[in-house]
């Protein structure tokens, strides 16, 4: 039995999930690939090809221990799984990632969704997607410790090909948007790993709650970030450091573009879109400063190419990928040039994907050999 979970670009809604706020991300055809049997004890066994490594854990009692590697992901929905009450069987899982790591395309989420659906199956459980998603953040947050909010997740299970998702992080209630056709998403790999960054990002999620804890005592009622507007934020100013109140407009600001992007996009106003796009990525560089020189150059370079409609950093920051809208007619002359002018002024050559979009994750009705390669397990 397997399964094979999306990696995600995010068109516009960076860093606003955990402040309870909107986001508006695509899945896009690169995929986590799972190969699951059942054993009969009460072990389980995962082989990841890209790691060449493979790793046991024993299911039964509170045996299962962060690592700070890659297994602490199926580690940690194993584990919550079993805290929420899903008993696990034994399992051997065999894992092959083709979503670039470090690249802020959400591997880790779809690694997690991929192994959540693979074991609860083997164990005879089911749950709805949106269970799991929610399932999958809180492994992430409490035993990998990124405090992730539920965008990755979420579009790695509820996607739709040919669609972006405009979801509400706090209701989870959420909207397809079709993608205009004619329009083609790229992305491009600055090729700078996004790892360092992650203690960064708890940081930025404590200012946001250090900008709602100050900001309540004048706002009593406010519970997140989504919940002030940008006239509360100026009014109450003195109540925050400069960092604070620059986190907390980046988040305000965004907030208000999500919406806005999704009827631009719904409507299939691409000037409007790419403006919006824009002005994120310019309020993730200045006020949340989570952008690096690399992705300012490469959106830089992009916005001054006839066919792109729209470019920003996608994702976490420092480092990662851009997403770039771009007329179809024009994508490969887009990916051959940017390339080229982004290798000639850094020495470094990117990866440049012109994308499909993706469904969410998806059960395999037989699955690949992966690579040609039997598992060892
Ligand atoms: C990472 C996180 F996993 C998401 O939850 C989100 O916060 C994103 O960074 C920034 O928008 O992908």
């Amino acid at each position: 039995m397997g399964y094979r979970a999306p990696g995600r670009v995010n068109l516009i809604g960076e860093h606003t999930d955990y402040n309870a706020g909107f986001v508006l991300p695509a899945a896009i055809a690169f995929w986590c690939w799972i190969a699951a049997a059942p054993r009969e004890d009460n072990k389980l066994i995962i082989h990841s090809e890209n790691y060449h490594e493979t790793i046991e854990a024993d299911l039964d009692g509170n045996h299962l221990h962060r690592t700070r590697k890659w297994s602490d992901y199926p580690l940690g929905v194993a584990s919550l799984l079993q805290k929420s009450g899903y008993r696990l069987r034994g399992a051997n899982l065999y894992v092959r990632g083709e979503i670039p790591l470090g690249a802020g395309l959400s591997s880790s989420a779809a690694l997690e969704v991929g192994v959540a659906c693979a074991l609860l199956e083997i164990s005879g459980h089911e749950l709805g997607r949106t269970k799991i998603a929610l399932l999958c953040q809180r492994a992430e947050n409490e035993f990998v410790g990124a405090r992730v909010g539920i965008m990755d997740q979420f579009v790695c299970c509820e996607a739709r090909a040919e669609y972006a998702l405009l979801l509400d992080c706090r209701s989870v209630e959420h909207t397809p948007v079709r993608l205009t056709p004619g329009v083609q998403l790229v992305v491009c790999n600055t090729m700078v790993k996004h790892e360092h960054g992650d203690g960064e990002y708890n940081l930025r999620r404590r200012d946001c709650e250090e900008g709602v804890q100050l900001l309540s005592t004048a706002l009593p009622g406010i519970q997140a970030l989504r919940d002030v507007t940008l006239r509360d934020l100026e009014d109450h100013r003195k109540l925050l450091s400069e960092t604070v109140y620059r986190r907390c407009r980046h988040v305000i600001t965004e907030n208000r573009r999500v919406p806005q992007a999704a009827e631009a996009l719904e409507r299939g106003d691409l000037g409007t879109l790419g403006e919006l796009m824009a002005e994120s990525h310019r309020s993730l560089r200045d006020d949340y400063q989570v952008s690096c020189p690399e992705l300012d150059l490469m959106v830089d370079l992009a916005a001054k190419h006839p066919g792109v409609y729209g470019a920003r950093m996608t994702g976490g920051g420092f480092g990662g990928c851009t997403v770039n809208l771009v007329d179809r007619a024009t994508a490969i002359e887009f990916k051959r040039s940017i390339a080229a002018q982004y290798s000639a002024a850094t020495g470094c050559y990117p990866d440049v994907f012109v994308c499909q979009t993706s469904s969410g994750v998806e059960r395999l009705s037989s699955t690949p050999a992966p690579a040609g390669r039997e598992p060892p397990i």
